[in-house]
């Protein structure tokens, strides 16, 4: 039996290329460049499987091709919102992704996010390396508290908990909660969070907002210009989730405004580009989606993905079937 061809969309970490190499007829996209529609229309038609990114705009026009020989889509990260999953369904390919893993090192940069912004620590080194700072004094660059403020967490999945945990026993923290289920009482408990029954409930209570929801079409600008009016005037916005959740330019119309007090973004509407008007906001911080960007998380991301592209080619469920 030949074994089974599979290419890898970006370049890896190298542990789990050579481990994908050993098991697989692997190839490789040397110049980790992203690949278009067209190149994916002829990668559907030679490989068996193909191992995606966020990256990758996997459309209608990507899967606009006859009997693809690819079946499975083992994507390399939690969010699946760029793979066009009903074209993959039509032509019988299953879609997995790696959801725990990459939980706590999000969360982590969620936090990270919301320190910088609250205590201007992108602000403050950038005066510093700019050789503007004159020296200590009591009214220098002031912020806000974190510890002890309320928070409020849209989605309240593995990556929403894992902040909720970092917020309530790390900083104490009072933590709100919106979700599209009813999150336990037990699990609610745990966090002292308190679970409210939407959106508009949730902003005008918090000091800070975190985002923790999928991306996709259901949630394209959950946060618009009216949900940004009810968040509070010094309040913060974080989003770690996916950009399309946010509208970048009534953000970028409210933090110009001072309508809020600030905001972190890990992501963006469409990455690499940035609405140019964010970049005017001294009050926003921005990171270049690094939410799962440590070594241990991006192996673990890649082996989960071995481990589904495996167990479907030795006929076994793949443990993180998403579609
Ligand atoms: C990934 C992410 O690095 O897993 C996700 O959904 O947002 C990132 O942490 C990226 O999506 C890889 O495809």
């Amino acid at each position: 039996m030949p074994r089974p061809r599979i290419l890898t969309t970006r370049r890896w970490p190298e542990a789990v290329e050579r481990q994908l190499a050993d098991r697989f007829d692997l190839v490789l996209n040397e110049g980790d460049r992203p690949m278009s529609a067209e190149d994916f229309r002829a990668a559907f038609r030679e490989f068996d499987a193909i191992c995606p990114t966020v990256t990758d705009k996997l459309g209608p026009e990507a899967f606009a091709v006859d009997n693809p020989r690819t079946k499975i889509l083992g994507n390399f990260g939690v969010g699946f919102s760029h793979i066009d999953v009903d074209s993959a369904k039509r032509h019988g390919m299953i879609v997995t992704n790696t959801p725990d893993v990459l939980s706590e090192c999000t969360a982590d940069i969620a936090m990270t996010l919301m320190l910088m912004v609250a205590r201007r620590a992108g602000e403050g080194e950038r005066e510093l390396r700019g050789g503007e700072w004159s020296g200590w004094r009591p009214t220098h660059m002031i912020g806000t508290k974190v510890s002890g403020a309320a928070l409020g967490i849209i989605g309240f999945g593995r990556i929403g908990q894992a902040m909720a945990h970092r917020a309530h026993f790390g900083f104490g923290m009072k933590i709100l909660v919106q979700n599209r289920s009813a999150v336990a009482p037990a699990v609610l408990a745990h966090y002292g969070a308190t679970q409210v029954a939407s959106v508009e409930d949730l902003l005008p209570q918090c000091d800070f907002v975190s985002l923790h929801c999928p991306g996709g079409a259901a949630n394209r600008h959950l946060i618009n210009a009216g949900r940004l009016g009810l968040m509070r005037p010094d309040a913060f916005l974080i989003n770690t989730a996916r950009g399309e959740v946010v509208d970048e330019a009534a953000l970028a119309a409210a933090l110009a405004a001072r309508r809020i007090g600030g905001a972190g973004l890990d992501v963006f509407e469409r990455e690499p580009a940035i609405t140019p008007a964010l970049l005017d906001c001294p009050s926003l911080v921005m990171l270049p989606h690094l939410g799962s960007a440590t070594r241990t998380t991006r192996e673990a991301m890649g082996f989960r993905v071995m481990d589904n592209v495996v167990a479907f080619f030795d006929g076994q469920p793949p443990a993180d079937r998403v579609a």
